[in-house]
């Protein structure tokens, strides 16, 4: 299940956000450091060709596909160093695959903020710094590993070595691993993963992001760093969350909002990721996977059962839309519209898919 952690300084909304993303009851405080256990929420991705599809079929289950929320205590100057909660708490989210980085710009009058005044771009460098040292961190340790198995007299590991100090020097200089050049491990690395800025914006501007300065900083700072900044209010989010989904549509609508929090976050974790997604629609339930582009057919069965890939034969597939013009997989089949895939097929975004398998 791909997996958002979600970071930044205390009191910058995270939690707030995490609440209001996942419907969770994760403490929110006006004080610093309110979060120090990491809190876990799983979300149902908005779907609205699932929804098409099992309205057509009108199936017994109707199975999203889910996304994970990790929400940990904030990072401060020095945590490295053990400053604030230190920085032992981002083991939390070595897994995850994005990160969410919350900036804060709502206002400092209403909530006190730990460098004492409002500058996103500021903050964002504090957090990546001690990002940057945790990565340091695994890297030494890593480091020291690799050079006790120098001593095995395999070449492979001398190779290793001298990457992982080029890593080293990369990250010292200021930048994240993912801009590193050199084939190497990026697992366990923080700033190896995708970042997603989420400027945490007044309610004042929540229809005009556009006229907040400090939301216009966020947007620089990320371009800066080929990344995308996505403006959200976690406050409004948290209400609109309390809301059944048809009036939350109008609530959304009320404030001038063409999509949710979730909505922006889903789709950008989508395309940093890569991420497309498949359907089944086998027996009672409807379902949605979420998969890496570029996944072959009988990799996407195992994703449903391990058995399933192992006796592959082959899928059956269709296209979302012509199978709800068409009406249900067997009229499809009926009419010779199904194609029949093998081992080599890489699964589309939208495919609706029976497989064949062996047990
Ligand atoms: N006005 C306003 N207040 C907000 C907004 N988002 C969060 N807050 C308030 O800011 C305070 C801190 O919010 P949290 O969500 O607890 O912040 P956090 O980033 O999780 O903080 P730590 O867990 O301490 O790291 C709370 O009082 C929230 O109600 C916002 O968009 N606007
Ligand atoms: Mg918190």
């Amino acid at each position: 299940m791909f997996a958002y952690g979600i970071i930044g300084l205390p009191n910058a909304g995270k939690s707030t956000l995490f609440n209001a993303l996942t419907r969770g009851t994760a403490a929110v405080a006006p004080y610093p450091f309110c979060t120090i256990e990491p809190n876990l929420g799983e979300v149902a991705i908005p779907d609205s060709r699932l929804e098409a599809i099992a309205q057509v079929i009108e199936p017994e289950k109707v199975t999203p596909a889910m996304m994970r929320f990790v929400d940990i205590a904030g990072l401060v100057r020095g945590a490295s160093k053990g400053e604030g909660m230190g920085n032992q708490f981002l083991a939390h989210i070595r897994d995850v695959d994005a990160l969410i980085h919350v900036l804060r710009c709502f206002p400092i009058a209403d909530v006190s903020h730990p460098e004492g005044n409002l500058d996103p771009a500021r903050d964002a460098e504090i957090v990546e710094t001690e990002l940057i040292l945790a990565d340091i961190g695994v890297l030494e340790r890593r480091r020291e590993r690799l050079a006790r198995m120098l001593k095995t007299g395999d070449p492979k590991y001398k190779a290793e070595l001298e990457l992982t100090d080029q890593l080293i020097e990369h990250l010292y200089g200021g930048r994240p691993a993912r801009t590193f050049a050199g084939e190497v491990d990026l697992t366990d690395l923080l700033t190896g993963k995708p970042v997603i800025y989420a400027a945490n914006i007044a309610e004042q501007y929540a229809a005009r992001p556009e006229e907040d300065p400090a939301f216009r900083a966020v947007k620089e700072y990320a371009a800066s760093r080929g990344a995308r900044a996505v403006p959200i209010c976690a406050t409004l989010e948290a209400e609109l969350a309390e809301l059944p989904w048809d009036e939350g549509r109008a609530f959304l609508k009320e404030l001038g909002l063409a999509r949710s929090a979730l909505e922006q976050l889903v789709e950008a974790g989508y395309q940093e990721s890569d991420l497309i997604t498949f359907y089944t629609v086998k027996g009672p339930e409807t379902r949605a996977w979420a998969i890496p582009r570029g996944t072959l057919a009988p990799a996407a069965a195992g994703r449903i059962h391990s058995d399933m890939e192992k006796g592959f034969i082959r899928a059956e597939v269709i296209n979302w839309s012509a199978l709800i013009e068409l009406g249900s997989f067997s009229a499809a089949r009926g009419k010779g519209i199904l194609r029949l895939e093998g081992r080599d097929y890489q699964i589309q975004d939208g495919d609706v898919v029976l497989f064949r398998f062996k047990t």
